[in-house]
Formats: C-alpha cells, structure tokens, sequence
C-alpha cells in the first residue's frame, strides 16, 4: 500500500517536502473525549491496548480529528516487561506499577528474551488493523522504550522522581545492570522489526529517563545500547527521543538513525550545530504553551517554525502532550505549523 501522505517518511530521510509534517508524542489515548469513550466500555487501559480493534480504533482518531501527519500504534512501552516475564498493571490516575522488581540474580535468571509474536501478538495485530483502516492514509509509528528507560520501571517498580534504586543497581552492580540491559534491548531488537514487518513505517524510540543520568553513565548505560538497536534497524527509518540529555547531543550524530527528538530545554540552534546536518530533527514546543491562548500559540509555533527552518524538521512537541489540554488547542497548533510551513517554503 503506496502512502497518499509520506511527509513524515521523506523529512526522516532527509528528503524535500512541501511543507513541515507534523504529529504530537501522546497523541492517541490522552485528550480525546472519543478516545475516553471507547476506553470507558473497558477495565482499563491493559485491556483495550490487548484488543486489536479498539486499538486501532484509537490509533486512528488523531488522524481523523486533529490532522496530525502519521499514527502512532496505541500501546505502552510496559509491554515489553511483561514480555520477559514481569507483568505490570496500571492504577487509575497513578500510572504503571510491577508487582514484582528485579534485584538479585535470581530475578534476573527468571527472565527470558520476549518472543514477540507470541508475547506480543496483539500490538502486531493492532498494527496489521491500522494500517489496512489507514489505507495509505498516513504513515504509522511504531515504537518502544530506550533499554535504559524500560530497566527504570523493571528496577525501581513504578514512576520516580529520581529512580534512585534503578541507579543504585548502576553502582553497586554494573554487570547486572548490563545483563538486565543487554535481554531488554536483544527483545527491543526484535520486537521492533516485528512492528515493522506487520506494516510500521518508522518506529520511535523513547528514553524518557535520560536525562536522569550523567554523561558517562549515559553513554555506558543507556546510549551504548541505543545504539545497538539503531545498527539493528535498519528496514525503515529511526527516530531516538532521549528526554533531558542535552549533554549527549553531539554524541547523537554517531548513531545510526534518521532522527532525533528534542525536548523543549533543547535550544534549537545549538542543536543542530551539536547533531549535525545529516540528521531530521523532531520537536520542540514546550506541551505547556498549549495551555496559552490561540494567539500566542501561533506565535510560539511559528517562532520554533523560523528557528528549524525548512529542512530535516519533524514538528512536535518537546514531550507528550499533557493529559488536560484541550484538543482546539493542538488543532491550533497544527494548523499553523501546516499553513506558516508552506509559506516559508514559498517565500
Ligand atoms: O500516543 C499515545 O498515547 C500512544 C500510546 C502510548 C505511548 C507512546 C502510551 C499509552 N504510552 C506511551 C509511551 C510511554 N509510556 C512512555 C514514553 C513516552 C513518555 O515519556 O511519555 C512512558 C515513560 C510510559 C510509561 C507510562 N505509561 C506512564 C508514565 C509513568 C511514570 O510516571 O513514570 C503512564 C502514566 C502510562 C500509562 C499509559 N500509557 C498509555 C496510556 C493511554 C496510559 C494511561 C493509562 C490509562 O488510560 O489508564
């Protein structure tokens, strides 16, 4: 299935668009009155991710009522835990928690690399729907967390504000940490050419823990294995959004991939300067400045729009889009990075 719009595809390569694609981290399952009603006839979220049709079916709202440029698959990072043998739950307004954790070698031992067809069958089936109701409509991401960022929630058991346990395991047992990093990205590896091979077009990978490392233990611990992962895919293009770790920047121009994510701390110049020309960059409005009114919207979009210029940019947000933003404010947002886009390309 050819794709009608590939805007996403061709500024990941670098290639020339009409004007600047644009699509928001979070953007299926956060905001949307129709994506809470289909999530109300459920348990929970666990549940609905687990049905393919009703995946897809949110998956798609965004195409069809914000006009973003590409779909994401509705899913979790979490999956990829539960994969390996830690499955997790979600609490109502308090986010993912692990019954159990890893912290000795025993619980390391009772892991295994997930086997992504038959752990996680449901997302390749969710994609399989996607993209067949898609219909070439627009591209579909595909994703999964940094090995970094997925050994946080396996470590410390829930969100935190420091993953101090998670970093514990860092000093006081470095070869454990990367036994644990190194099963998480060999299952990332294949999981993600899975997504691919049912019909992603481009997958994404979040480390949103990055920036709670420092430089040196950022690259040993969470870069090195980024890495990996970017040598491995190599059937579509990859985008890296390592959230907080503006020290790494021009290390980012090593890896073997189209894209890199910016958050908003991420001054957009020196970002290039650090990354280099040859890859597209993605981001950066702060998720806050929809909370502004219109005007203002506009204003800080098409400042962020100078900045980027009109080459290798992918517009977003610097981070998912919060869950209390009204959904007339994203449409601001990407109507006028659709519209100021292609007048600066006609200027
Ligand atoms: O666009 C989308 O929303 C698509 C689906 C998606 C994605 C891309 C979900 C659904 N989660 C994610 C990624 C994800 N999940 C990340 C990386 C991006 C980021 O930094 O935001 C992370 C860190 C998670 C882990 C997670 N899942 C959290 C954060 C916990 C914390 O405090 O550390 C939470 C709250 C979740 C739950 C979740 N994931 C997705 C949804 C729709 C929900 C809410 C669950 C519900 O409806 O009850």
């Amino acid at each position: 299935m050819e794709l009608q719009n590939d805007l996403l595809i061709r500024a990941a390569k670098g290639e020339k668009v009409e004007r600047t694609p644009v699509w928001l981290m979070r953007q299926a399952g956060r905001i949307l009155p129709e994506y809470r009603a289909v999530r109300n006839r459920l348990s929970g979220f666990i549940e609905l991710a687990q049905t393919p049709e009703l995946a897809a079916e949110v998956t798609i709202q965004p195409v069809d009522i914000l006009g973003v440029d590409a779909a994401i698959i509705f899913s979790d990072i979490l999956v990829i835990p539960e994969a390996m043998g830690l499955p997790y739950e979600m609490v109502e307004k308090k986010g993912p928690r692990f019954p159990k954790t890893i912290s000795t070698d025993e619980d390391l031992k009772a892991l295994k690399k997930a086997d992504a067809k038959s752990d996680l069958g449901y997302v390749l089936e969710a994609i399989k729907i996607t993209k067949k109701e898609l219909n070439g409509r627009v591209p579909l991401i595909g994703f999964a967390g940094a090995p970094w960022t997925i050994f946080c929630y396996m470590v410390e058991g829930h969100g935190s504000k420091t993953f101090s346990k998670a970093r514990r395991m860092l000093y006081n047992d470095p070869m454990m940490a990367d036994q644990l990093l190194k099963l998480i990205t060999d299952s990332t590896i294949e999981y993600l050419k899975a997504q691919i091979k049912a019909g992603a077009d481009i997958v994404q990978v979040f480390d949103s823990w990055a920036g709670i490392l420092g430089p040196e233990q950022y690259q040993r611990f969470s870069m090195k294995y980024i890495a990996e992962i970017c040598d491995a895919i190599t059937e579509v293009p990859v985008t890296v959004f390592s959230k907080g770790a503006f020290f790494a920047r021009s290390e980012m121009r090593h890896l073997n991939c189209e894209t890199i994510g910016l958050d908003w701390s991420m001054d957009i110049q020196n970002s290039r300067r650090l990354i280099g020309e040859n890859k597209t960059l993605q981001g950066n409005l702060d998720p806050c400045a929809l909370y502004a009114p219109d005007v203002e919207i506009e204003k800080a979009t098409k400042k962020m729009l100078d900045e980027f210029g009109t080459s290798r940019h992918i517009a977003n947000l610097g981070h998912g889009v919060y869950p209390d933003i009204d959904p007339n404010k994203v449409k601001v947002f990407i109507n006028t990075v659709k519209e100021y886009s292609a007048k600066l390309r006609s200027t």
